[in-house]
């Protein structure tokens, strides 16, 4: 008989994810907390980290690890006020680093939260009416929406579906008070609550959802386990185009592993949405890998069981028939910036913030302007996909206040090359365990010399998608981007090219490993040959993947 993975067992007898996480975060012995509550506590939005810049240090004192705990808030959709950021901002100061994080799925992390102090910024959040219920843990996570309100007048009615699924799939234990807000503990031996679709198994593996808003693609939907493409005509919304299967996390070395762009299996009525998504999460719960979680997520159960086999099991399981899928089509991924109306007669403003690192810095004190602001109420705060935020609904009248503020802290993104401004980079180091290089703290250096050469082949004014990440788990998605860089060790990383602009195609490697000095001589080279020879408006990404690929896929699932 087959071996469950290690984890499926430290899940069953959590009942209802509680294990021994309350007495491990009271041990004041030691910063850290044992495997099995590692695992659990990733469930509840945390998890257990150290400083590695420090750990040589650490280990020369004969102390161990520098151990903290990033916690991720779950914030559907990305939005909350102003008085909520704010106290964020203040709660950030008080327990961790004071630098918050804004994540590549529409929420925000604070790193550097100390056992202590994981409590008191627990039932923060719980006072500001949020919480980090499965921001992580192998249950459906933060489900991300389009954030743009003027991109359909019915913007609102789909942005709402965020919520409504991250609620309707949020698991049904009443451990996360009992841990962290001192609720009523659940009497020893007494059987954790029902949970009609997680049961006391979960999911095999972490399951994410995110909507686009046609023609924008910022969430990068197609990375998604499940991606919900919203449709509609002129006023009216009628449901979503189903994708399933994507995911982009990839080990190197390992062939079985790969990069899949979800599969869109058709069309429903929006009055469906919440049941099929229900139901994927449950064919996934009950025939997804349990024993090697490297092949548990559902691109690998949708390719062992085939896309028509998934559609017809969610069919039955449902009780609805998919329609063809309707036609839509992406023509941007990147954020946008300033003033954007809605049809509302409001007014939303778009913020660059590079790699989601709220800081003052570089004469862009980002960091007190969104302090400044807020302290206004005249809008709220909206998160993005690639890691910036909008400021929302402000009225016309408070326009200006805000124009002001934003100048007085030196937030002028026009200062910003346009392909700086669409990078993401991932956290990786010090923080992440499993980085195996840089990002988010080299890429805005690497950038600058990129930029240089783009400015010698007259390129300054393209925008070109340039994404980092320090692991192939592909936090940064850096596999959809048009140049791809996958940490492989320190200073070095795969080079991928030939992703479109829109995020529908998949990059891939050119060259294996790559220092600096080899990715300034190779994309020298190349933008030359792309300015020489491109076809009339041919993007860089396509024209990688026409010159060096044939047009063809070699690697990854493009489904
Ligand atoms: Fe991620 C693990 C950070 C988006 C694929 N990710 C991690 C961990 C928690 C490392 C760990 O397991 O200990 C990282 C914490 C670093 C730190 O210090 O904060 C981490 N992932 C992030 C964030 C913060 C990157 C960022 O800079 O914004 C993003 C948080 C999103 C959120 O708010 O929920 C983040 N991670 C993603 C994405 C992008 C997306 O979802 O659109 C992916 C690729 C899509 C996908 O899931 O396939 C992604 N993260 C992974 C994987 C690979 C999963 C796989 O299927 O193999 C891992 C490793 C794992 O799960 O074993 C991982
Ligand atoms: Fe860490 Fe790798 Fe994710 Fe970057 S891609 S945050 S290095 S797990």
């Amino acid at each position: 008989m087959s071996k469950l993975s290690a984890n499926e067992s430290i899940k069953t007898s959590s009942r209802g994810l509680r294990g021994h996480l309350a007495q491990e975060m009271a041990n004041a012995l030691t910063g850290n907390i044992p495997n099995d509550e590692q695992q659990l506590i990733k469930f509840h939005g945390a998890y257990v980290q150290d400083d590695r810049d420090r750990r040589a240090e650490r280990e020369e004192k004969k102390l161990e690890w520098a151990y903290s705990y990033m916690i991720r808030l779950r914030i559907a959709g990305g939005d909350i006020t102003a008085e909520q950021w704010r106290a964020l901002q203040a709660s950030c100061e008080r327990n961790g680093s004071g630098v918050i994080k804004i994540t590549t799925r529409q929420t925000i992390q604070f790193h550097g939260v100390v056992k202590a102090r994981m409590k008191p910024t627990m039932k923060d959040f719980d006072a500001l009416g949020l919480d980090a219920i499965a921001a992580c843990g192998d249950v459906n996570r933060n489900v991300m929406a389009g954030a743009y309100p003027d991109l359909a007048p019915y913007h609102a009615e789909v942005h709402a579906y965020a919520s409504a699924i991250s609620n309707h799939l949020l698991p049904k234990t009443g451990a996360f008070k009992e841990v962290w807000l001192d609720g009523e503990k659940l009497e020893d031996n007494a059987p954790a609550e029902e949970d009609p679709l997680y049961k006391d198994h979960y999911l095999p593996r972490k399951f994410k959802i995110a909507i686009a808003i046609p023609p924008h693609n910022e969430n990068d939907v197609f990375a998604n386990d499940i991606g919900l493409i919203a449709i509609g005509d002129g006023d009216q919304f009628h449901g979503f185009n189903v994708a399933i299967g994507g995911g982009l996390g990839a080990t190197h070395g390992n062939k079985a592993t790969y990069p899949r762009r979800a599969s869109i299996i058709g069309f429903i009525p929006k009055e469906h949405t919440l049941d099929v998504v229900w139901q994927i999460a449950a064919i996934q719960r009950d025939h997804g890998n349990r024993e090697d979680r490297k092949l548990s997520r559902l691109k690998y159960t949708v390719d062992r069981l085939g896309v028509d086999w998934f559609r017809s099991e969610i069919e039955k399981r449902a009780g609805v028939e998919f329609a063809p899928s309707k036609p839509y089509f992406f023509t941007y991924r990147g954020d946008r910036y300033g003033w954007i109306a809605d049809a509302h007669g409001l007014w939303h403003y778009g913020v660059y913030i590079q790699n989601g690192r709220v800081v003052d810095e570089d004469g862009y004190h980002i960091k007190s302007a969104l302090k400044a602001i807020t302290e206004k109420n005249m809008c709220g705060i909206r998160f993005t996909g690639n890691q910036n935020l909008l400021l929302t609904h402000v009225k016309d009248a408070d326009k200006a206040t805000i124009d002001d503020l934003l100048a007085e802290y030196g937030v002028d993104e026009t200062r910003y090359s346009l392909s700086r401004k669409e990078a993401i980079a991932c956290v990786a180091m010090p923080t992440c365990p499993l980085a195996l290089a840089e990002a988010q703290r080299y890429l805005p250096e690497l950038i600058t010399k990129i930029e240089d050469v783009m400015d010698y082949h007259g390129l300054s004014h393209d925008a070109i998608t340039i994404r980092m990440t320090g692991c192939p788990n592909g936090c940064g998605r850096p596999y959809l981007a048009e140049i791809g860089f996958v940490g492989k060790a320190a200073g070095r990383y795969a080079l991928r090219l030939g992703g479109d602009y829109e995020g529908e195609r998949l990059n891939q490697v050119y060259k294996e490993e790559v220092d600096e000095g080899e990715i300034i001589a190779t994309l020298n080279e190349l933008f030359g040959v792309y300015v020489r020879d491109r076809d009339n408006g041919e993007r860089f990404g396509d024209f990688c993947h026409r010159t060096l690929f044939s047009g063809k896929i070699f690697e990854g699932v493009n489904g």
